[in-house]
């Protein structure tokens, strides 16, 4: 019995066939969480929805900006981004049903003092007020308010005193945070290497002070961060998508399984 984080797969469906080889992953015996963005810019969103909703328990998925830029696009509140691999998906027969499971999934889980996010967590949230908003928001999102909220995502804030205003900063901050500033408002636009941060923008975990330092964090999102292994931090996009691996990290010992996209034929 083992539990596997995976980082953003974003429809890579042959390297994740490989890497759940190489580790011998057993939906019988074994856990498998996954950090989100399950799809989008890659070759095979749906086999991956595909092969994720038919796991049910042995897979724990969190929603990253991606899968709601689907469910956004599946409601009809978005339209389609210039690099967008979706429209397999949206024209599947089972669409209804894998996109009705996917609404469904969380916007973070937590097993003890393990915590799973795409994005990050805001410094100034311990995880118990976090975990307090992610329920808040899964509700909304499911509910009458959802495809509002949606429609809303690529924005960081909304006026107004509805759900939407109220719960769009978290579900931002939670699905597409890297940096932020030493107050904790996020650099929404920066998706660069740690050391290219613009002035006043930090990695979300360094800084000082953050409430939820007493956990571990599990997240992806970050494909320049890259694998990025510390204590109470697990970060696993390793840029699949983009040509480099897609990485395991088992939970248990933090041993590092990691896949290239391409492997070489030799
Ligand atoms: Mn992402």
């Amino acid at each position: 019995m083992a539990t596997y984080a995976i980082g953003d797969i974003q429809g890579c469906f042959a390297p994740l066939q490989r890497l759940l080889t190489r580790i011998h992953f057993d939906p019988a015996r074994d856990k498998l969480w996954l950090t989100g963005d399950l799809v989008n810019r890659g070759p095979d969103s749906l086999a991956v929805l595909r092969w994720a909703h038919a796991l049910g328990p042995a897979a724990v998925v969190v929603l990253g900006n991606h899968d709601l830029h689907l469910l956004a696009r599946w409601a009809g509140v978005a339209g389609a981004r210039r690099r967008d691999t979706l429209d397999a998906v949206l024209a599947a027969p089972d669409a209804p049903e894998l996109l009705a499971w996917l609404r469904r999934q969380r916007l973070l889980y937590r097993e003890g003092d393990l915590c799973l996010v795409h994005g990050g967590l805001l410094p100034q949230w311990t995880l118990a007020d976090a975990e307090r908003m992610a329920r808040e928001a899964e509700a909304v999102l499911c509910g009458p308010a959802g495809n509002a909220l949606l429609a809303a995502l690529p924005r960081q804030h909304a006026e107004g005193p509805d759900a939407v205003a109220r719960y769009l900063p978290f579900v931002a901050a939670v699905t597409r945070l890297r940096t932020c500033n030493a107050s904790g408002h996020p650099c929404d636009h920066f998706n660069g290497a740690p050391a290219a941060a613009p002035p006043g923008c930090i990695p979300w975990f360094e800084v000082p002070g953050r409430k939820s330092a007493d956990v571990t964090v599990v997240f992806g999102h970050w494909s320049a961060l890259g694998l990025y292994i510390a204590p109470g931090l697990i970060g696993t996009d390793t840029g699949c998508v983009w040509g480099r691996e897609l990485t395991a990290v088992r939970l248990e010992d933090r041993e590092v399984f990691s896949e290239p996209a391409f492997p070489l034929n030799v």
